[in-house]
């Protein structure tokens, strides 16, 4: 069997988190190298496009996140086998890599400009993609596609947590409710799925 390295940074969520809970539920044992921002700013220069995830396999590296959850996704039987399915399943993670770099733009800024910064986002992209990912939501059912839990599901999932936690500042923690409350139940039906509870239960052992 190959040898998989994942290499990302040290939290339960973000842009490898679809491809470590895929993995996992393949029963593929991958080396999960969680790398601190310090040690992330020593290597970033090496790594191809500057940015993790990276996923190394037999020491050659691929990068982009959703390629990544699609290669593990498929591993698990996460990623639909039907075309339309499929190309539902990339629409939806295709639409939160685009709401990540809308957020991503805020990083860094402090004080008033945050806040400036992060109320012109709730009132313009981010609300944009959450009302576009509640339409997308429900066409495969209770899921994004196939009627069935993917990888786009286990992609939106992470989001959706991280908007409603409050960790990002003058993002109130009610506006997915209010602009995408199809997301709401939805969160909470991926994150009681087998699937990410033996996941999340196998990070506590
Ligand atoms: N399109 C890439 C984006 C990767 C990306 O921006 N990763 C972030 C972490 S989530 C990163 O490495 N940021 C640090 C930087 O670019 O300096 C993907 O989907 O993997």
């Amino acid at each position: 069997m190959a040898n998989y390295k994942l290499t990302y940074f040290d939290m339960d969520g973000g842009r490898a988190e679809p491809a470590r809970i895929a993995f996992h539920a393949a029963g593929i044992e991958f080396d999960d190298e969680r790398i601190s921002f310090p040690q992330f700013m020593e290597t970033r220069q090496s790594l191809r496009f500057t940015s993790v995830p990276v996923l190394k396999i037999d020491g050659a590296a691929v990068t982009q996140s959703n390629a990544i959850a699609r290669f593990a996704g498929k591993k698990a039987g996460l990623y639909p086998d039907d075309d339309l399915q499929a190309l539902y399943c990339d629409e939806a993670m295709g639409a939160i890599e685009d709401l990540l770099h809308s957020i991503v733009q805020t990083f860094g800024l402090e004080g008033e400009e945050l806040k400036a910064a992060r109320e012109k986002l709730v009132d313009g992209w981010l609300t944009v993609f959450l009302k576009g990912l509640n339409e997308l939501m429900g066409r495969g059912g209770d899921y994004f596609a196939d009627n069935r839990l993917t990888v786009a599901d286990l992609k939106v999932f992470g989001i959706t947590r991280w908007l409603l936690s409050g960790q990002l500042d003058h993002i109130p923690t009610d506006l997915v409710e209010r602009v995408a409350p199809k997301l709401i139940p939805h969160e909470q039906r991926v994150s009681k799925d087998p699937v990410v509870v033996a996941y999340y239960e196998s990070r506590e052992g």
